[in-house]
């Protein structure tokens, strides 16, 4: 990977990851404040006239879009969970990293439409302005940028957005600022922030943060798991906003409630209140789009004790939570129902 740009100055200048908790999320839509926010190689400080955004590579017409030209193109708003994989050396391990959000922007199918793709063109490779070491400073050199990428194909199913606004308001420095990529059902880290390239290619990029890392097993296509597939769509997954991790409640009737999501519309939820033994249907609200969808559960406590209580969904495609081992695995909370 060559440096397509020059280093930004820098907010902040290395790994910075803001995190809230489940119970935290009680919003519909996440305030900008209770954003989760993710950056391995620092936070660029680039003001809108020093940044512009290139479309390039299998392309008629490749172009340069200034801030000012970006924000002339037609304007689309999207509502849209967005949550971050995980650690991507730790892909097994959940961490509950979650928003939903509306974002405003230039849809990008749109746009390339204009633009004379050429029918070699597989994927489309995104350059954030950040680049350098990892956190472990391995593997990345001076000239790496964020890159990720995305097929080309992901277009047809819509909504891919080049996003400028977040919740109304321009997009923080933090999460974006002057513009990013928005795949909705695509796991936050395919979203480049501080976007700065978008390249048409007909193979996917050797970068550290696409196929070195952010690539899973893929056991359906080889037991042993040397096959690996890129971490694109979202798996199914629900977690618990109204009890904490650990909680004592009164021994009464207690309301149960959180959100769901997937990479297409959260079919039903399940609660458990004995640690995944038995499970009954909550109420689930019906799909808004690519938005979350909440669920609420009326609990009557058989007494007072300790309950492992644990909520996992399904979607519309058949695909339901994991018990454990992976980044959506069932989320569990102990909750102590007081004598
Ligand atoms: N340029 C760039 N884009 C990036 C990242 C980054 O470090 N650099 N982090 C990614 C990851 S891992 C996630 S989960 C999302 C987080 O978006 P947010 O910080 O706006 O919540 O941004 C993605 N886009
Ligand atoms: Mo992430």
């Amino acid at each position: 990977m060559e440096r397509i740009a020059p280093k930004p100055p820098m907010l902040v200048n290395r790994k910075r990851i803001d995190h809230y908790f489940p119970h935290q999320l009680t919003e519909r839509i996440t305030p900008v404040d209770k954003i989760f926010m993710t950056s391995t190689l620092g936070i660029p400080d680039v003001s809108a006239d020093d940044w512009s955004l290139a479309i390039t590579g299998l392309i008629d017409s490749p172009v340069t879009y200034s801030h000012a030209e970006l924000l002339a193109l037609p304007k689309r708003t999207l509502e849209t969970v967005h949550v971050c994989s995980g650690n991507p050396k730790k892909p097994t391990a959940p961490l509950r990293r979650v928003s939903n959000v509306q974002w405003g922007g230039v849809d990008l199918a749109n746009l390339l439409s204009g633009l004379g793709v050429d029918k070699s063109a597989t994927h489309i490779w995104s350059y954030g302005l950040d680049f350098g070491a990892d956190e472990d400073d391995v593997v990345l050199g001076e000239m790496a940028h964020y890159v990720k990428d995305m097929p080309i194909s992901r277009l047809d199913d819509g909504d891919v957005l080049i996003a400028y606004e977040l919740n109304g308001k321009p997009l923080t420095k933090k999460n974006g600022f002057p513009a990013r990529l928005i795949i909705p059902d695509y796991y936050g880290t395919n979203c480049t922030k501080w976007l700065c390239r978008l390249e048409l290619t007909d193979r996917r990029p050797d970068s550290y943060h696409t196929t070195v890392v952010y690539n899973d097993p893929d056991y359906d296509a080889d037991p042993s798991g040397k096959i690996t597939k890129p971490v694109w769509s979202l798996a199914p997954e629900s977690i618990f906003v109204s009890h904490e991790k650990k909680c004592e409640i009164p021994n009464e009737g207690a309301e149960l409630w959180g959100w769901a999501w997937s990479n297409c519309p959260a079919e039903s939820v399940e609660v458990s209140v004995d640690g995944g033994k038995h499970w009954e249907r909550a109420n689930l609200e019906p799909a808004n789009g690519r938005a979350w969808q909440r669920f609420t559960y009326h609990w009557e406590p058989e007494g007072p004790g300790e309950y492992d209580v644990r909520c996992r969904t399904q979607d519309v495609n058949g695909e339901i939570q994991p018990a454990d081992n992976a980044r959506n695995s069932v989320q569990s909370i102990l909750i102590t129902v007081e004598a």
